[in-house]
């Protein structure tokens, strides 16, 4: 890292030093962009990468809602509007206990380049709530998705900011947020959400697109080396939205999820999460509101359960981490080394540490950074946006066809941004490079604000 970046680094440092996962997105960035700065001085010149580093807006706001036995609690809700130069703010919500602004800001900071990546026309944010949905009854969600959306819904719009699901908000809770939003404002502005039910303005292949998408992006990384799909074996964790996406392309291209995880431990599958039945079942674990992975192995034969492990050092071709951030230190980077595995392909937002994702580069892995390879998702939200302000509506096959075009886009816009900068064929700085430069040019171009 040049003297310039140091600099920008240091100041988050002293800035966000209790944010540490922001620091670490941020660390991860500014380390792929040497080699840009250097060639574009006119860059420091106007010092945008400590614009870059500043969220656009946050902000912060009440959350109180009743629960079934009338108590009333009272959480933090947050919005952080990161980088608007592209598009209207863009990215999901997350409600989940550890939620902090160090979190909010990691996945807007990230979901900025990401959605540059895209090719499409959506800004980087993100928002959500310290409120916890584990075992929550279905009015308390209602109630405590009504009083978000009061809080937020001035803030927001189809031109403005259009959030999205992420971790603890799915279809049941879009549902619940934009009904209130349409109530506030009194029009059918569906445009201002994204992930909703198809009867209502949802793109079909959306609840697929994350996951699908990883396995487009993860073909094209396998046609490089000459390979395919058929008979890989991967290894997943998490057993939600994803994960479930993943297994279901992955079984129809030929290869095998053989691992999930959950907070309780990890599932070894050696047939493989392929049939309709077990991917299916996927969703009900998940519908559950149980959060047990460990369920899958009482319901499967030949299944196998391990309390309070990772699946990380499973033999397996693939890795493909897709259950949250930093999910995979050090220890277990040497583990997936040790089992020899070929393919490292982030799924969830930063599931790796900085030193462990150095290090699974340097034992000559080949390893695909998050926010290229899951950027499906957001790419298919924004298809969806297109879909329902043209009030028309896509077929799957449509959609589908539109999310693999991006998808490859995006690999080759990777691979070729590395080459540029005399990288080789490094996918992790290649994206991060790709994700920057129609950021950087967009605001360069709008003059300084
Ligand atoms: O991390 C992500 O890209 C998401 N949670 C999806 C965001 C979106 O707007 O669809």
């Amino acid at each position: 890292m040049n003297a310039y970046l140091a600099s920008v680094l240091e100041n988050v440092k002293s800035k966000h030093g209790n944010e540490p996962e922001f620091v670490q997105t941020v660390e991860e960035v500014l380390s792929s962009l040497e080699p840009v700065i250097e060639k574009h001085p006119e860059y420091e010149k106007v010092d945008l990468l400590t614009r870059m580093v500043e969220p656009e807006r946050m902000f912060t706001f009440r959350v109180t809602w009743e629960d079934d036995n009338g108590n009333w609690h009272t959480n933090t809700g947050w919005r952080c509007q990161f980088n608007g130069a592209i598009g209207p703010y863009k990215g999901g919500l997350r409600f989940q206990s550890n939620v902090y602004p160090g979190i909010i800001k990691f996945l807007g900071f990230e979901q900025t380049f990401k959605n540059s990546l895209t090719g499409l026309p959506i800004g980087g944010g993100k928002g959500g709530s310290d409120f916890d949905p584990a075992g929550k009854s279905d009015a308390e969600i209602l109630r405590f998705c009504q009083s978000f959306m009061q809080a937020l819904y001035r803030y927001i719009g189809p031109d403005v900011d259009v959030p999205a699901g992420d971790m603890g908000v799915g279809a049941r809770e879009i549902g619940y947020l934009y009904g209130e939003y349409r109530r506030l404002k009194g029009a059918f502005e569906n445009g201002v959400l994204t992930g909703k039910g198809f009867s209502y303005g949802g793109s079909l292949i959306r609840p697929e697109a994350t996951g699908y998408g990883a396995v487009y992006y993860l073909e094209n990384v396998l046609r490089h080396e000459g390979e395919t799909l058929v008979d890989k074996t991967i290894a997943c964790a998490g057993f939600g939205n994803v994960t479930w996406g993943i297994c279901k392309k992955a079984a129809e291209l030929g290869a095998k999820v053989v691992t999930l995880s959950g907070p309780d431990g990890y599932v070894y599958d050696p047939e493989g999460v392929i049939t309709e039945e077990k991917i299916a079942y996927l969703l009900e674990m998940r519908a559950s509101g149980r959060n047990r992975v460990q369920d899958y192995a009482d319901n499967f034969p030949n299944v196998e359960f391990f309390p309070g492990e990772k699946p990380w050092g499973v033999k397996v071709d693939i890795c493909m981490p897709s259950a949250m951030q930093n999910d995979v230190h050090m220890e277990h980077a040497k583990k997936i080394s040790q089992a020899g595995v070929k393919y490292y392909i982030e799924v969830a937002n930063m599931p790796t540490t900085n030193d462990a994702l150095k290090y699974l580069m340097d034992c000559g892995m080949i390893v695909a950074p998050s926010k290229a390879v899951n950027a499906g998702g957001v790419a298919t939200s924004a298809l969806e946006m297109a879909q329902n302000s043209e009030r028309l509506v896509w077929t799957a096959e449509e959609v589908d066809r539109q999310l693999k075009q991006i998808m490859d886009t995006i690999y080759s816009m990777s691979v070729e941004a590395a080459e540029k900068y005399g990288l080789d064929y490094n996918l992790v700085a290649g994206a991060n490079i790709a994700g920057f430069q129609r950021v950087a040019d967009a605001m360069m171009a709008q003059g300084p604000f």
